[in-house]
């Protein structure tokens, strides 16, 4: 990574990296998905099974029995891109997420921040948001609201199919009403968009506002994000928090690095 990238990911906590991997990886993702849509794993989000249209289909967690996914984890070059993109030495993976939104699909991604759904702190906690198809903003890209990172704010989850709260548990500030800020002229958020090409990779801050329109195109969108954790993460299991990983499940200490292999593999840099 270039010292230009690497500033512009720490001013605006996001940057596109076209070409970030090849095209076996994007015909292996491709693959992988509709295998997932067909015969759907334990932890999916999907707004419509079965139906070929208007269907917006996540899963994930998936990377210690699913090959592509390993595979992808631990020999793609994204962990290596993630320690560069926020000076970490080492990259921990945290977990995978399959993103899929069929043709004409009328859900958004809502605007949210990811760090209140992950049982983590820290600043060098970053995500790749590889697409694997050709989308552009209007066909359900990413959209960021730039430099949000460094806000300091904490807001809370909302479930990705609509239906309002991701968790009761969960106490925290509402996330701003980005959508109908948009449009005003004094609105407060500078919103950047990425149009993407299969291969292409978006890396941002977990701490980042981030969302997707809908799908208003005839072609399926589907990205592979990954999760990393760097050198200043620290386990944070919280009420209202990701449920595929708990306390009983790991042995990261609370306000700890997480030198869980098991869990949280080392995928890049040393051991000590
Ligand atoms: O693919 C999407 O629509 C949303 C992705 C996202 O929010 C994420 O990867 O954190």
């Amino acid at each position: 990574m270039s010292a230009e990238v690497k500033a512009a990911f720490e001013r605006d906590g996001v940057v596109k990296i076209p070409g970030a991997v090849d095209g076996e990886w994007v015909e292996r993702i491709l693959e992988d998905a509709q295998t997932e849509l067909d015969d759907p794993g334990p932890w999916v989000t999907d707004t419509n099974p079965g139906v070929a249209q208007d269907r917006l289909f996540t899963t994930r967690y998936r990377w210690q029995h699913a090959p592509v996914i390993r595979d992808f984890v631990f020999s793609s070059p994204i962990a290596a891109m993630a320690a560069s993109l926020t000076g970490s030495q080492k990259m921990r993976f945290y977990f995978d997420h399959l993103l899929v939104k069929e043709p004409l699909t009328s859900a958004p991604t809502p605007w949210h921040q990811d760090i209140p759904y992950w049982p983590f702190l820290g600043k060098q906690i970053v995500s790749a948001w590889v697409s694997a198809t050709s989308s552009r903003v209007s066909h359900s890209s990413l959209e960021f609201v730039r430099g949000s990172h460094r806000w300091d704010a904490y807001y809370a989850p909302e479930s990705f199919d609509g239906q309002g709260g991701w968790t009761e548990d969960f106490k925290g500030e509402p996330m701003p009403d980005i959508e109908a800020a948009r449009d005003r002229p004094d609105c407060p958020f500078e919103i950047v968009g990425f149009d993407v090409e299969p291969g292409d990779a978006i890396f941002f801050s977990a701490w980042i506002i981030h969302g997707a329109p809908a799908n208003a195109g005839r072609e399926r969108r589907v990205a592979l994000s990954t999760r990393w954790l760097g050198d200043d993460a620290t386990w944070y299991p919280h009420p209202g928090c990701d449920p595929t990983v708990t306390q009983d499940d790991t042995a990261a200490i609370p306000g700890r690095y997480p030198e869980d292999d098991e869990r949280f593999p080392l995928v890049h840099g040393p051991r000590t």
